[in-house]
Order: structure tokens, then C-alpha cells, then sequence
């Protein structure tokens, strides 16, 4: 499939997706969403690729929300589809097996926040900007961000931001433990490549197994969260990259992983 309003790149078993409707502020239209759709595929068949980085094109805006032309015309049911297109599609970037990092370097409002929160973590720019204004156009989040946003920071911070649809600066996104780190906006790009390249120096089938861990068990009891972790760590025990681990430490030499998923 050839994109109109994405780029994907793969080096280094590093992917990176560049929205890329900067005359709109990357926001998030039928076509952006296929598209994303075909590459998150694309991605998830490779398996060479180790960490995802997600950004947007232009100085302004990571994604400035679901297009507010497409949304204007919607009825009830076209809604509902609207709704289910978009929410399956961030369900599959939260679903990845590898990490991803979203780089936000401006505009994170709407579904480009809920983008984001799909991510592992974010890295911001000292510019981002950050928000669900749903409210203000009289509708709520409808891509995920009523559920992921308060299991983040917390129900009564995101009831917050849901309810005023007030825009956060990073440092404010930083101090509820939306952001991890913010750069200045030239640098954010080499430092989110920086730990991006820090990631994929690990093996893929235990950076998967940790995602998986952390992500199963917070939608869970701690006795099952450590059970699920249990488990996970046994299978690391039968992949060949945990031999190569504690050989390399034992040999005092660096560890190459090259253990499948599947191995
Ligand atoms: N959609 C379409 N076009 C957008 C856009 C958007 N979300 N955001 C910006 N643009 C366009 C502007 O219309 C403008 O286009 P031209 O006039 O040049 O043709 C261009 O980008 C540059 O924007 P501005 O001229 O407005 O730039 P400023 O720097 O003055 O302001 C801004 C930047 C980000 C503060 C402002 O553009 C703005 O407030 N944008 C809208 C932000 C927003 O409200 N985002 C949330 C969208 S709603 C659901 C499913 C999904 C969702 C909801 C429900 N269900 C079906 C239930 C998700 C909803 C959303 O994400």
C-alpha cells in the first residue's frame, strides 16, 4: 500500500511512523487511519523490527486530534463505526508485541493523545502540548481515552482534563506521569532514537514478555499479576537469549541476542 499521509521507516530493527498531514496538524482522517492500520500489519509480520517510534511531520503537531471535518459529518451510526474503526485500530498499536515510544512534538490533543497513550511511554518535546478538548466540540473521547487516560494518571486527574478539555503544557503532562521526559525540540528526535536504539540492543522475545507482563497484569489482582509474571519469566528460561544473557555476563563480554519470538 503506498501512503499519502504516513511515512514508515525501518532501520536497525527500529520502525519509525510519521503522521504526515502537517497542513492539518496531522489530525487523524479515514485515509491516516487506513493507512495506519496496513502499517501497524506490516510491522507486527516483521520480525526484525524491535521498537516502534511514533511522531509527527512538521513543527507544530504530533496529531491535533480525529478530523473535526469527518467528525462534523457523522450520523449516530456512522459514529459508532467511526468509534469501533478507531479504538480497534489504537487497541492494535497498544497490542503490538514490541515497545513503542511516542515522540510528541507539539500538539497531542484528541485522538492524538489517546495516540499517544497507546504508547509505552512518551518523550515530549519542551513545545507539546497535551489535551482532550472532545468536550468542547460537545462529544467525548471516543478512542480509547476515557479508559486509558484515568488508569494512567489517575480518575480524578483525567476526569480533569476530560471535563475542561484544557490543554497541558509537558512539564504539567510531566508532573501527573503522562510524560517521562521532555527535550528541547531539536533534541527530542535523538534522544527518543537514542533509547530507542538502547531498547532493541535487548532480546526481542524478553522485551515482549516484559511488555506483555506489565500490560496483563495491571488489568489484574496482584496475586494473578505475579502469577502471569511467574510464568512469563519461565519462558524466558526457554529461550535462547536468556542463556546468551547470563553467558555474556559470566564471559564479561556484551550479549547479542538473536532469539526468536518462537525459539
Ligand atoms: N481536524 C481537522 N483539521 C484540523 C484539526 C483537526 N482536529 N486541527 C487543526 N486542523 C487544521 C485547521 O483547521 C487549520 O486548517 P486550515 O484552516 O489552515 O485549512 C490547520 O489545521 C492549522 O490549524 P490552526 O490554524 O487552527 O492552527 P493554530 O495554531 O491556530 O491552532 C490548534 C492549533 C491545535 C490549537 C487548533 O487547530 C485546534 O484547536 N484544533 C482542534 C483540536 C481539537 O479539538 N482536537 C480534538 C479533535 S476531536 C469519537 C471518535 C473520536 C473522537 C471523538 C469521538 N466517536 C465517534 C465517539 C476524537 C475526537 C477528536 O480527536
Amino acid at each position: 500500500m503506498v501512503y499519502s499521509s504516513l511515512e514508515l521507516t525501518c532501520a536497525d530493527g527500529i520502525a519509525t511512523l510519521t503522521f504526515n498531514r502537517p497542513k492539518a496538524l496531522n489530525a487523524l482522517n479515514s485515509t491516516l487511519l487506513e493507512e495506519l492500520a496496513d502499517a501497524l500489519d506490516s510491522i507486527r509480520a516483521d520480525e526484525s523490527i524491535r521498537v516502534l517510534i511514533l511522531t509527527g511531520a512538521g513543527e507544530k503537531a504530533f496529531i491535533a486530534g480525529a478530523d473535526i471535518t469527518e467528525i462534523a459529518t457523522l450520523t449516530p451510526l456512522a459514529a459508532k463505526k467511526f468509534a469501533q474503526f478507531g479504538q480497534d485500530i489504537i487497541s492494535k498499536l497498544q497490542g503490538l508485541a514490541i515497545p513503542a515510544i511516542a515522540a510528541v512534538n507539539g500538539y497531542a490533543l484528541g485522538g492524538g493523545c489517546e495516540m499517544a497513550l497507546a504508547c509505552d511511554f512518551i518523550y515530549a518535546s519542551e513545545k507539546a502540548l497535551f489535551g482532550l478538548p472532545e468536550i468542547t466540540l460537545g462529544l467525548i473521547p471516543g478512542f480509547g481515552g476515557t479508559q486509558r487516560l484515568p488508569r494512567l494518571i489517575g480518575a480524578n486527574r483525567a476526569k480533569e482534563m476530560i471535563f475542561t478539555g484544557q490543554h497541558l503544557t509537558a512539564t504539567e503532562a510531566q508532573a501527573i506521569g503522562l510524560v517521562n521526559k521532555i527535550f528541547a525540540p531539536e533534541e527530542l528526535q535523538a534522544a527518543v532514537e537514542k533509547v530507542a536504539k538502547l531498547i532493541a540492543t535487548k532480546g526481542k522475545a524478553s522485551l515482549c514478555a516484559a511488555k506483555q507482563t506489565v500490560g496483563q497484569g495491571l488489568n489484574t489482582d496482584l496475586t494473578t499479576g505475579l502469577s502471569i509474571e511467574r510464568d512469563a519469566f519461565a519462558l524466558c528460561l526457554a529461550n535462547p537469549d536468556s542463556k546468551e544473557g547470563t553467558s555474556a555476563f559470566l564471559e564479561k563480554r556484551k550479549p547479542v541476542f538473536t532469539g526468536e519470538l518462537n525459539s
